[in-house]
């Protein structure tokens, strides 16, 4: 795509480095519970899974936050768990208690992991990446997107959602050789997903690594940093216009490090992050997204509007993509998210 076409779509002007009076916004999990239309076409699947696979289904989820909001980007409608599924792991979704894996224990279990045939057991994903880049407004980009290897293989070793991931780190450092070759199937699938999306339709890819904040510095260089080159490497021999977005969330004083040494186009900042100390410790020409405290959404008014503000005082002259820290939370007023749109744009 030249560079005429990016400068149409807001969202990509702000990562190709272009200062904008008003940043472009989009929202981490705008599409999800909050909002009651996803509640009933929800309703429409047996599973979470089989949601994420009928694209008629996902490609509607992907639209209605962007029918009712109007933001700069839309992001496929999908999970960062999909890949173990792919990969030939046991995940299932149980109602109200989150995924549930079946985690992998030894060298046996990750040599059972099976790559081939990877891009046609998603292909529903692409099918649905390629029916929303089709029904999108002019000025909207698409986002596709993946977990990061670490993020991932932390699912697959654990088994669910954890706070501090302990059975997964004590894999990584009691069998290390074991926990690379795992990483190294996470990033080759990963790669494969991504480009796969880019090829249907996706115009930007993101990067979760939604747990790398357990890590101590040692663990995020090998699982983090290098992994996430190796795809950016793999990506732009491919692509090599894409702009890929990490967000390594937790990060926290590594952040620096992860700039430089991953190749990342754009750098999605937590809730946690000092602003003013991540604008003045990375490149100046790097465009940012992220921040907002997800919870200020949740609460709305005085909170909201003093949050936003300190976001848009603090960024001016720079790059940035207007964002939550995190995603947005199931208990978030949709008004509330209306009203985010209309402070960032100054209505
Ligand atoms: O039934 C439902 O509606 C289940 C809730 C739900 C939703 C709406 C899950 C289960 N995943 C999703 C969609 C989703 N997941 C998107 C869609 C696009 C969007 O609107 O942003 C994306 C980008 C994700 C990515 C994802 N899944 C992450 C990374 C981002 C983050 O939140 O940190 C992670 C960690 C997951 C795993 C996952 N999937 C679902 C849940 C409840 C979880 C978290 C599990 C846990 O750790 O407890």
């Amino acid at each position: 795509m030249n560079s005429a076409l990016h400068s149409e779509k807001p969202f990509l002007a702000a990562l190709a480095g272009k200062v904008a009076t008003t940043p472009p916004i989009w929202l981490m999990r705008q599409a999800g519970r909050y909002l009651p239309e996803y509640k009933k076409l929800r309703a429409q699947s047996t599973g979470f899974l089989d949601f994420c696979f009928r694209p008629e289904l996902a490609i509607e989820a992907t639209l209605q936050p962007i029918r009712r909001f109007g933001l700069d980007a839309a992001i496929l409608f999908s999970d960062i768990l999909t890949v173990p599924w792919a990969l030939g792991q046991k995940v299932e979704f149980l109602e109200g208690e989150g995924p549930k894996l079946e985690p992998l224990f030894d060298r046996d279990d990750v040599d059972r992991l099976n790559l081939e045939g990877l891009t046609e057991r998603l292909s529903p994903v692409y099918r649905t990446v390629s029916g929303v880049a089709s029904s999108l407004p002019a000025k909207t980009a698409l986002i596709g997107f993946a977990g990061a290897p670490w993020t991932v293989a932390a699912y697959m070793v654990e088994g669910h959602g954890s706070r501090d991931f302990i059975v997964a780190k004590s894999f990584g450092l009691a069998q290390p050789k074991t926990f690379e070759r795992l990483l190294e199937i996470v990033t080759t699938a990963t790669i494969e997903h991504l480009s796969a999306q880019i090829e249907a339709g996706a115009e930007v890819v993101q990067l979760f690594d939604s747990w790398a904040g357990v890590l101590a510095e040692a663990e995020f260089l090998h699982w983090v940093i290098e992994p996430t080159r190796t795809i950016a490497t793999a990506l732009r021999a491919r692509h090599p216009s894409i702009p890929l977005i990490g967000f390594p969330r937790g990060a926290g004083g590594l952040l620096p490090s992860y700039a430089r040494e991953t190749g990342v186009t754009a750098l999605g900042l937590d809730t946690q992050v000092p602003l003013g100390w991540a604008l003045d410790v990375l490149p100046g020409n790097l465009p940012v997204q992220g921040n907002l405290d997800p919870v200020a959404l949740v609460v709305g008014g005085k909170a909201l509007e003093d949050g936003t503000r300190t976001i848009l005082a603090r960024a001016k002259g720079r790059p940035v993509i207007f964002n939550l820290g995190h995603g947005v939370p199931q208990t978030t007023p949709p008004e509330h998210v209306a009203e985010l749109v209309r402070l960032v744009r100054g209505g």
